[in-house]
């Protein structure tokens, strides 16, 4: 009796009757069509897909899509820039301290958490792992999870220490996708979940859509996959309903979330001060802000619509002659606040918007692309992807919180070598900063250093450094980490 190679075609040639009319009912019969020449292990993994597959929810979401596509030029209102922050303006030390405060009470009482977008596929920076494994060079060598996850407990540390040495573990939700979960899930492991407790870190996966032609005939990547690519980081509010996600943020009390991106390596998570502010204001989205660059720089603006909601307008739907005009009153750039995708969500909002975008009708935006096939060609196909902004316009109340650039935007988009935001430009940030709040607590930090990294856990912004580098020289060449003991090597 000789083994059969997985390799080759298992005995029945026919799918399973249940598996055949669910694809043939949904006009999709092709998916199947080379079943007979298929493995054991090819045949499993096609019946996975086609089972996870809610071929009515794709249906109807490239319908929604191709309609709001179709609608969207038509009669609608150019957007008009944000020319003033919503409330926020230049706030005084006072009002910054009194958010401070707000903030941390609420992380203490377990009614912040936050949450990771780690579900992008990172194609630009060329590595094959998910981004947030990624050691971006400093003196540390850790991971932009590492760094993130002990931010995560440094707040929560403060948070503590604020509220009378008492504090709620601070939940982190991570959505990945099935593009980086695995390997997501492998590195906390490995590394022991980075002095959390593995109970406050929850996973949970964003969906993904087929790729397909516009007609709605799926596009099979090979004989037994399916082509397809996440839903976009708007996917978060699916994910969240299918996940349980969400019903466990409100059962846990959570009153509001602050949401960031893996790929910015300066994400000050969970920022007391801006979530204090939100909170306050009683804010359904808030965001944080940077004063664009220049008219040309490639980042999503915040812009009003007709109605005066809040909306964010990518780059690429801006032309250059609206990026560049200034508001005569103030001689600022018209569509002036970029967006760098850190959010704050009410939960309240949150739950509303999870019901609306994760039913039957939500509308996708449509990339048309050529779409590698089975047969070698590439196949003129639509992926469909929805954009975590997408809903702003629903909120009634909202925040924007202006950063300063060189405190809370350092993302790692492109390769090493590329000129700008990339992981160089990402470690020369971080290690410029560490060396401001060093020199800003004393420490002589001499002309041409290259910078100095201060550890999440010995600073999670800035505080608390003056007994550790007062009066000490940081010198130059460097770079230089700074030890939890005070020292510099
Ligand atoms: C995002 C913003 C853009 C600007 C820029 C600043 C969106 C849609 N665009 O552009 O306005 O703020 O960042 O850096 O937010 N992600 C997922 N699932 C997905 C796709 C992305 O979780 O299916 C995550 C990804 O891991 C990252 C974040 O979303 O944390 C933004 O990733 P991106 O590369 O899609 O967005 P980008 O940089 O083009």
């Amino acid at each position: 009796m000789t083994a059969t190679p997985a390799s080759a075609p298992a005995a029945s040639s026919a799918p399973p009757a249940a598996l055949e009319a669910s694809c043939a009912a949904a006009g999709q019969a092709h998916i199947l069509e080379d079943w007979a020449a298929l493995s054991e292990a090819e045949r499993a993994a096609l019946a996975s897909e086609v089972e996870a597959l809610d071929f009515g929810f794709v249906r109807s979401a490239l319908s929604a899509s191709l309609a709001a596509a179709a609608s969207a030029g038509a009669g609608a209102a150019p957007p008009q820039g944000v020319v003033q922050l919503r409330g926020v303006g230049a706030p005084t030390a006072e009002r910054r301290a009194e958010w401070r405060a707000r903030g941390l009470k609420l992380v203490a009482e377990g009614k912040l958490a936050v949450l990771l977008l780690a579900g992008g596929q990172g194609t630009r920076l060329g590595s094959k792992l998910p981004k947030g494994c990624y050691d971006i060079g400093l003196p540390s060598h850790k991971s932009l999870f590492q760094l993130q996850a002990e931010r995560l407990l440094a707040l929560q540390r403060l948070a503590a220490q604020a509220n009378g040495g008492r504090g709620r573990p601070l939940l982190w939700f991570v959505m990945t996708s099935p593009f980086t979960h695995a390997d997501t899930v492998a590195h906390f492991e490995a590394g022991g979940y980075f002095g959390l407790d593995r109970a406050q870190v929850t996973f949970f996966q964003q969906g993904f859509l087929p790729c397909m032609t516009e007609e709605g005939q799926i596009i099979m990547e090979s004989s037994s996959k399916i082509a397809k690519a996440p839903d976009g980081n708007g996917g978060l509010y699916r994910a969240l309903r299918v996940s349980g996600a969400l019903a466990a943020m409100q059962a846990a009390g959570v009153e509001a979330i602050d949401v960031y991106c893996v790929d910015n390596s300066l994400s000050r998570l969970g920022d007391p001060e801006f979530v204090g502010c939100c909170h306050e204001r009683g804010a359904q989205v808030g965001a944080r802000v940077l004063a664009k660059a220049c008219p040309e720089e490639k980042v999503g603006v915040f812009a009003a619509t007709p109605e005066g909601r809040l909306q964010v307008l990518e780059y690429s739907e801006l032309d250059p002659a609206k990026a560049s005009s200034t508001d005569p009153a103030t001689g600022q750039l018209y569509f002036n606040w970029s967006n760098i995708c850190m959010h704050y969500f009410s939960i309240d909002w949150l739950a509303t918007t999870v019901e609306a975008l994760s039913g039957p009708g939500a509308a996708y935006h449509i990339a048309r692309k050529a779409i590698p096939s089975k047969d070698g060609s590439k196949v003129p196909g639509v992926k469909l992807e929805m954009f975590i902004f997408d809903p702003f316009a629903t909120a009634e109340r909202t925040a924007l919180f202006e950063v300063a650039r060189e405190d809370h935007f350092g993302p790692v988009k492109n390769a090493p070598g590329s000129d700008t935001d990339s992981p160089d430009t990402a470690r020369a940030l971080l290690l410029a900063q560490g060396a401001r709040w060093a020199a800003a607590a004393g420490a002589d930090v001499a002309e041409g250093c290259a910078g100095l990294e201060v550890p999440p856990l010995v600073s999670y912004a800035g505080e608390g450094l003056e007994g550790l580098v007062g009066g000490k020289a940081v010198g130059a060449p460097g770079p230089w980490l700074l030890g939890a003991d005070g020292s510099i090597v």
